[in-house]
């Protein structure tokens, strides 16, 4: 997101999920994102990658998170119960095709996942206690988002946090209807920064 609003120079490069070891040369672990800088140094923490793109050519765009955390603590809460719907579509979703090219690759990371979150497909089948749970956060946090960016209208460290998580929430547009400020907020910053939204898709084939 940071390098597609500085248009710098970065090359994406997709590993396949299950390709542990890809990533163990390359970092030593089996973690992403992360970043190699032009010296061949990996960066592995993605905070700490944006601290680097935003100031590695000494033209830093971001703002400080604000002070008040309300916003961010909301979005994180969000996130921790809205894994129950987006990570079981995570793996299917045709903009995801370059992380999970094969089966196996899926099955690693649901194998994983289910070690969180429980079985996907009962996720799938009932997932009203989560929305439940979500939305009245989601409308919390709409009522907040009055901005053009996340919490002002400057850019900022809240809006690398915050940004993904509602842009998450767009995986399962099959089952969510997403309020206007967030939409309007996620719409703005995936075209500043080139980072698409998901497309609305049907998980039924896959996950039934
Ligand atoms: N502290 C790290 C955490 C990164 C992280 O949790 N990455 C997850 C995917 S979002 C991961 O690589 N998990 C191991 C796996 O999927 O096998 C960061 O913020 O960059």
């Amino acid at each position: 997101m940071l390098a597609g609003i500085k248009s710098l120079e970065v090359t994406l490069q997709f590993l396949a999920n299950d390709d542990e070891q890809a990533h163990i040369k390359r970092i030593g672990k089996k973690q992403v994102p992360f970043l190699e800088k032009d010296d061949g140094r990996y960066i592995t923490e993605s905070l700490d990658i944006c601290h680097y793109l935003n100031e590695f050519d000494h033209k830093p765009i971001l703002a400080p998170h604000a002070s008040d955390t309300t916003l961010v603590d909301l979005c994180n809460r969000l996130a921790t119960y809205a894994k129950n719907i987006t990570y079981i579509r995570f793996p299917y979703h045709p903009q995801h095709q370059q992380d999970f090219p094969t089966d196996s690759a899926k099955a690693y990371f649901i194998n994983k996942k289910e070690s969180y979150i429980g079985d996907f497909k009962a996720h799938y089948l009932f997932p009203q206690a989560t929305i439940e749970k979500i939305m009245p956060l989601i409308n919390q946090i709409d009522s907040l988002m009055q901005y053009d960016y996340a919490s002002s209208e400057k850019l900022s460290f809240d809006d690398i946090i915050i940004f993904p998580i509602l842009r998450s929430l767009t995986l399962a547009q099959d089952i969510l209807t997403l309020p206007q400020n967030i939409m309007r907020y996620l719409e703005h910053i995936s075209q500043k920064s080139g980072v698409s939204l998901y497309t609305k898709y049907d998980y039924k084939q896959d996950l039934l």
